[in-house]
């Protein structure tokens, strides 16, 4: 029988890839929305898939509103996608953040739990959380030392899921996701608004890119490939918690290299280093050893920053000799 599944932040870019997954797993699917601008489905119709779903109005901060989501599809797998997850903008609204990326996401394990405790749950974690890092490559066992609200939000969220898990005996995982991009990623995270920058530059519509920290470095995967890990965590007969990325930690500045390569510029003639996108602490680099994953779900990381990057510089281009 077709199974069910509840998506919070469906709207974002891991939604909208993970809605064409299950989809494509012929799943019926119902998210949960939060309606706040009229173009919010923008990435749900890139992927063609924004038809295909049921929509419940409601938001994480709102506990009602995720029982009236699970009253109505009564689902056999809940994904926690909503999070307020731009890390610079948690400390300006760090309250916010973690009334809907910590407490938002003990909300949904309540209501799930009240609801229905059989429901498999998958709660998405963060390499944030290990922010000043403990060893060189992170993994499952890698003590968190995150430095900025979100990544103290996500904190409280992960071991949240592991006391649901432990008291309940619920299914909870925790996917612990390094940077995952694609074009449907958000302006105002480094490597859409650099891909967003060279396409700018390349059409003659803006004469420099400010950025911040170029010299921190991140392992960034595409996203496309990162949902799949989230399915596999659910169809496991025991919740666990598992780390995602690639493996490979690059600096902004190479990725910048990347982008203005791929259309034959240099980025040394276009990005001015603007101390206004410094973050009052930094995480100064992250690097994921994803074997667990591997091992026992299977999982492996298909495409490389390599590729990624081009794909989103064109789509870019396209985007902007659109407008
Ligand atoms: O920054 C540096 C910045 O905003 C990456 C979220 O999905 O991944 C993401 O968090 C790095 C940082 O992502 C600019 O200082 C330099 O070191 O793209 P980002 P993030 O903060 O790593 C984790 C896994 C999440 O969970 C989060 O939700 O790039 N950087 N110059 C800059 N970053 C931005 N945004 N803008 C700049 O101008």
């Amino acid at each position: 029988m077709a199974k069910t599944a509840l998506i919070t932040g469906i709207t974002g870019q891991d939604g909208a890839y993970l809605s064409k997954l299950l989809l494509e797993k012929e799943y019926r699917l119902v998210g949960l929305v939060a309606r706040r601008s009229s173009d919010m489905l923008w990435r749900l119709k890139e992927l063609g898939v924004a038809d295909d779903i049921e929509y419940v109005d409601g938001d994480l901060a709102d506990v009602t509103s995720i029982r009236r989501g699970l009253d109505k599809c009564c689902p056999d797998e809940v994904y926690n996608l909503a999070a307020q997850s731009f890390v610079a903008t948690s400390w300006q609204q760090p309250l916010l953040t973690a009334k809907i990326t910590g407490l938002g996401a003990l909300n949904a394990l309540e209501a799930v739990r009240q609801h229905n405790p059989k429901t498999r749950f998958y709660q998405a974690s963060s390499s944030e959380m290990f922010g000043l890092v403990k060893c060189e490559r992170q993994d499952e066992s890698t003590p968190f030392h995150p430095r900025s609200p979100y990544g103290v939000a996500k904190v409280f969220a992960h071991w949240a899921t592991v006391n649901y898990r432990e008291s309940y005996k619920m299914h909870a995982s925790n996917g612990i996701l390094f940077n995952h991009e694609s074009p449907l990623r958000g302006v105002e995270f480094v490597t859409r608004k650099v891909t967003d920058g060279v396409a700018r530059i390349k059409l003659g519509r803006q004469k420099e890119l400010r950025l911040g920290n170029i010299d921190a470095k991140r392992d960034w995967g595409f996203a496309g490939d990162f949902v799949e890990a989230m399915w596999l965590m659910l169809q496991q007969d025991e919740p666990d918690d598992y780390v995602i990325a690639t493996g490979v930690t690059t600096t902004v500045r190479d990725m910048c290299r990347l982008a203005f390569g791929h259309v034959g510029l240099n980025y040394e003639d276009f990005v001015v280093v603007d101390p206004a996108f410094f973050r009052p602490a930094e995480v100064d680099v992250l690097l994921g050893d994803p074997t667990k994953a591997r091992e026992r779900l299977g999982w492996v990381p298909r495409t490389t920053l390599a590729t990624l990057i081009p794909m989103m510089v064109e789509a870019d281009l396209a985007r902007v000799a659109r407008e």
